[in-house]
């Protein structure tokens, strides 16, 4: 029997005494944190997110906090998408690149006010990053992780929670706005957001000691709508053509590649970070696009520890970079990282360690 032992660097989130008390079975690595990804019955936690309301630990969503003169500034430097018309209390998708436009993270921005920023980001050192560059160019701003902690509520019904708890108000919260705000005196940020398509909200946390508190505020509030805990779903993301940066992604993925190329503006100003190398690439012609497979076959077969070679009358012309059953679409389904010359509606092969499978190249999302 395998098992893990936490410990001071690999951080436990706030709601995690939570999580255990509800049935945590299994967990991963996330921003040197532990994230919960199953209660055990990933079934049961999949219809419960597509028909009900589920609850997500994602205190691995890390805030960076650019404060100061220049944290707009810094923020633009970061991100090749527009940032100027971004409002204060409005939060942006943003794709961050290196400098050879690779993207390197894919966080949501936080405009909380003219010279105070969050980037909640996916699994990479954006701390490290952000610091780095402010320092370069002389930057008059602070960065640092604050003690600020996600949990999502997501599905069908989860306005109906989070407005009987926090007011109707949210209703009216547009996609990725935001507002500061207090629950029991608990003192939290609400967005509309969250890693699904079935809508929802994130409760940003402020204060890390009061994690079950606000953990068991949302459960004892959402037992009429049968809330129940859950982590971000393999299955939904990936029939909802959601992109998970570092997942789906590898260190020579631009952008354009993997269907984000809208959150790229080619002529924000010449001190954005990659934007020279995105604007050669855009100039020079993307080399791979990301299709959805669906494969044969009608028995669960994930992913394993590696993404897995796919290819055409006997060339590897790409990678199958995730997969999982769709319960929707009764069918394993995965995204490929291809050659832009295969285009959809090709039937490819996928070599996979038990042996070769054909799937059909679609568009995504696939639902
Ligand atoms: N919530 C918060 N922080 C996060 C995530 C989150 N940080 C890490 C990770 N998730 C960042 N990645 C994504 C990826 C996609 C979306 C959100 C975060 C998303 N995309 C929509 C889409 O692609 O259809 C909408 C994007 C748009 O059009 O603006 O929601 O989940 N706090």
């Amino acid at each position: 029997m395998f098992s893990f032992q936490p410990n001071t660097r690999i951080r436990p989130s706030p709601f995690f005494e939570a999580a255990i008390t509800d049935g945590l079975k299994a967990a991963n690595v996330y921003n040197r944190m532990i994230m919960p990804t199953s209660y055990g019955d990933p079934e049961a936690e999949y219809w419960r997110l597509i028909n009900g309301v589920s609850q997500w630990d994602v205190g691995v969503e890390r805030q960076v906090q650019l404060k100061g003169a220049d944290a707009g500034r810094l923020a633009q430097i970061l991100s090749p998408r527009d940032l100027s018309k971004c409002e204060v209390g409005q939060g942006k998708y943003v794709p961050l690149c290196n400098h050879r436009g690779t993207i390197i993270n894919d966080p949501i921005l936080l405009k909380l006010a003219d010279d105070l920023y969050w980037l909640s980001i996916a699994d990479s050192d954006i701390w490290f990053w952000a610091s780095a560059i402010a320092a370069e160019r002389g930057l008059d701003v602070e960065i640092s992780e604050p003690d600020v902690s996600p949990m999502a509520l997501q599905g069908p019904m989860a306005e109906d929670v989070v407005a009987h708890v926090i007011g109707d108000w949210v209703r009216g919260l547009k996609y990725f706005w935001f507002r500061e705000t207090e629950i029991n005196g608990i003192p939290v940020a609400v967005q509309r957001s969250g890693w699904s398509k079935q809508g929802g909200f994130e409760i940003y946390l402020k204060d890390g000691s009061r994690g079950t508190e606000l953990w068991n505020i949302f459960k004892e509030a959402g037992r009429p709508w049968g809330i129940g805990p859950g982590a971000p779903a393999t299955a939904e993301r990936t029939e909802s053509g959601l992109v998970s940066v570092g997942g789906d992604t590898d260190d020579l993925t631009n952008p354009f590649e993997v269907r984000l190329g809208k959150y790229v503006d080619l002529d924000v100003s010449d001190d954005v970070v990659g934007i020279h190398a995105l604007r050669r690439i855009k100039a020079e012609g993307v080399k791979r696009h990301q299709l959805g497979l669906v494969l044969e076959g009608s028995a669960s077969a994930p992913l394993g520890f590696r993404r897995e070679d796919i290819t055409r009358s006997g060339h590897r012309v790409g990678v199958m970079t995730n997969c999982v059953w769709s319960p929707r679409m009764k069918a394993n389904i995965g995204y490929a990282l291809i050659d832009a010359t295969v285009p959809v509606g090709e039937t490819v092969i996928i070599q996979r360690d038990q042996g070769e499978v054909a799937a059909k190249l679609v568009e995504l999302p696939f639902l």
